[in-house]
């Protein structure tokens, strides 16, 4: 079962004529673009932080055939518990591009009300649950998600992202005993991208990869080349038709790279050679992506043009409007943390409205 690497579009593009999946021409080209849209926007983030306009950034560049590929095999009922390197599955959820950006300013439109880091989201309106910093948290939670559906009796699939350093936490090993003890409705997607921060994957595990761990907990593990967004799309549905008719969870293990740092914080140079950037390059799901279109007829350089230009001018114009607005009013911090305000929350409120009244140069924050 683990054996083998799921790959539908070969690494110089070429495929068969079945590899759509039943997906047709629009909605190839959309995937297309989402990926495109999720690159550019990547750049643009961590160029807003080293300019000093944003505080952190998480960049996902290279791992935008696992989550676009993925999410392509929901449905708007299900429910996606992310993690804090998933902006594809936010954004290809139906994310607003507005709303992202607005949460990387933490402005007062910013839908968290800058309460949160840039790049943890939470878009109640996708059923995308918010994001826990922790690693490999959101699995566990996932899983009583996935089982609140069963014990229901509704139809509804859950699917939860975490890197492969994830699977080294107790969390991930006991919500995957319990959704096989259960046979929950879920999906675990393990992005394996080799590294976890400066860890890489052979100090991860012991075991010959991610996706075998499954067998341990009764349910199926598949591994997928996580840079072919169709081998993502194919395994992920399969996966949530199974979840959805009963069959249980299954593990997704999609092998991929991080091209870029971990975050605005971290210097990948100190623990990976460029050769093996260089390598991974070559294998570029977006340019992969690319080579199958065009072979399928769904590709040209206007194409092109018309998506690089319209994600450019969609991201830019998002910037310029939220990069105006200011911070959520000071107050906010205490407001609609608890249903009513416990008094020690009243009485620092109190005394902030008392420092402003006696120096109107006090700032707060
Ligand atoms: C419980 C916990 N321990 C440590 C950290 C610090 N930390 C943040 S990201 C990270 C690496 C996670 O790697 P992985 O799960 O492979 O995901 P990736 O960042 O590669 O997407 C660590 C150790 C944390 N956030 N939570």
């Amino acid at each position: 079962m683990t054996e083998e690497v799921l790959q539908v579009i070969g690494t110089d593009g070429s495929a068969s004529k079945q590899a759509s999946q039943g997906l047709d021409k629009k909605a190839l080209q959309r995937i297309y673009r989402m990926m495109v849209l999720v690159r550019t926007m990547d750049e643009r983030g961590l160029k807003l932080q080293r300019q000093g306009r944003i505080h952190f950034y998480v960049p996902s560049w290279g791992q935008e055939a696992a989550q676009v590929g993925a999410v392509e095999a929901l449905e708007p009922e299900d429910w996606l518990f992310p993690s804090y390197r998933d902006p594809g599955m936010f954004l290809n959820r139906g994310f607003p591009l507005q709303d992202f950006v607005r949460q990387l300013f933490g402005n007062a439109n910013d839908p968290l009300k800058g309460r949160q880091m840039p790049n943890h989201f939470a878009a109640r309106e996708q059923n995308c649950m918010s994001i826990s910093s922790p690693i490999a948290t959101q699995i566990p939670q996932a899983v009583g998600a996935a089982m609140a559906a069963k014990i229901r009796g509704d139809k509804t699939v859950v699917l939860v992202s975490f890197g492969d350093g994830g699977t080294s936490e107790g969390d991930f090993h006991v919500a995957m005993n319990f959704a096989g003890v259960y046979a929950s409705p879920i999906v675990f997607l393990c992005q394996n991208n080799q590294y976890a921060i400066s860890v890489p994957t052979k100090m991860q595990t012991g075991s010959k990869d991610f996706a075998i761990k499954a067998r341990a907990y009764g349910f199926e593990g598949v591994k997928v080349d996580g840079n072919d967004v169709l081998a993502v799309y194919q395994a992920t549905k399969k996966a949530v038709d199974k979840a959805r008719s009963g069959g249980g969870p299954t593990l997704i293990e999609a092998v991929t790279y991080r091209m870029g740092p971990h975050s605005s914080s971290d210097d990948p140079t100190r623990y990976r050679s460029d050769a093996e950037v260089e390598e991974w390059k070559a294998k570029d799901p977006i340019d992969r992506f690319r080579g199958y279109l065009e072979g399928a007829g769904a590709w040209d350089e206007a194409f092109e043009k018309e998506v690089r230009e319209s994600c450019t001018e969609e991201i830019a114009s998002a910037i310029k409007a939220e990069e105006k607005v200011k911070p959520p009013p000071w107050e906010t911090i205490f407001t609609d943390v608890f249903a009513r305000m416990p008094r020690h929350l009243q009485e620092q409120l109190d005394e902030i409205v008392r420092a402003r009244s006696e120096d109107p140069n006090f700032k707060f924050p």
